[in-house]
């Protein structure tokens, strides 16, 4: 099968969803960072129009959009399959992975993910504690809702793992370091306990921000 190439950076929960997803397939994959300041300039702006990451190149394919990523992965490499059979758990799984896209990403990851590690870390600014007080009744909502969809299953979708398994577990791992996670996980345990199956597996710590930062800078030194 033709090499899969993953444009993007380390520390982005939605590029660490499509690689988790190699993982879990078991893909070899090439890591080619996106350098920073440089994603709404050529040849970058070409892969993806609206300047963002992940990117995923196969065999001349180029397409952008996480879930239309790890959808993609799922249909080229089948085995093992990360997409429900089942009717009511194929729906959750979409569902869970529109939770991340509109409400968890959007106001809750994309603010005190940016505040807390991605500006202090990359870009040297002071977290605005203002901003992350006033995403915190969403976060709230957000983690909440996100407990009372797994409930007692062990992965979103039920008793396997699925896509939204892969596109959530980055996302919510963002937030273990930071202040915010004793409040938004005090009523949550289940969601502590299914984060911890996640980051058992291979997925997740073959796909660490230090990890990928690390794969990162071997290509660009090659490159
Ligand atoms: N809807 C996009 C969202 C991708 C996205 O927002 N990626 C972030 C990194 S996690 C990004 O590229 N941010 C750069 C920016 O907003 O300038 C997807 O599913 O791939």
């Amino acid at each position: 099968m033709a090499q899969f190439i993953v444009h993007s950076i380390p520390g982005s929960p939605y590029g660490r969803a499509v690689l988790a997803t190699l993982v879990e397939k078991g893909a070899s994959y090439q890591l080619l960072p996106v350098a920073p300041g440089t994603f709404r300039a050529e040849p970058h702006i070409s892969r993806h129009p609206f300047g963002r990451v992940p990117v995923l190149e196969h065999d001349g394919f180029m397409l952008y959009e996480t879930q239309a990523i790890v959808r993609y992965l799922d249909r080229v490499a089948p085995s093992p399959a990360l997409t429900p059979t089942d009717a009511k758990a194929l729906a959750r799984m979409d569902q869970v992975m529109n939770v991340c896209d509109w409400y968890l990403f959007q106001g809750v990851g994309n603010v005190i993910g940016f505040q807390r590690v991605v500006g202090p870390k990359l870009l040297g600014l002071k977290a605005d504690e203002a901003a992350i007080a006033q995403a915190m009744p969403k976060a709230h909502a957000v983690f909440n809702e996100l407990s009372r969809l797994l409930g007692d299953n062990a992965w979103f979708a039920g008793d396997r793992l699925t896509l939204a398994d892969l596109m959530i577990a980055p996302q919510i791992d963002f937030f273990v370091e930071m202040p915010e996670w004793a409040p938004l996980t005090a009523t949550t345990p289940n969601l502590v306990a299914w984060l911890g199956r996640m980051n058992e597996r291979a997925c997740m710590q073959q796909t660490t921000w230090e990890r990928v930062a690390q794969r990162a800078a071997g290509a660009a030194q090659a490159a």
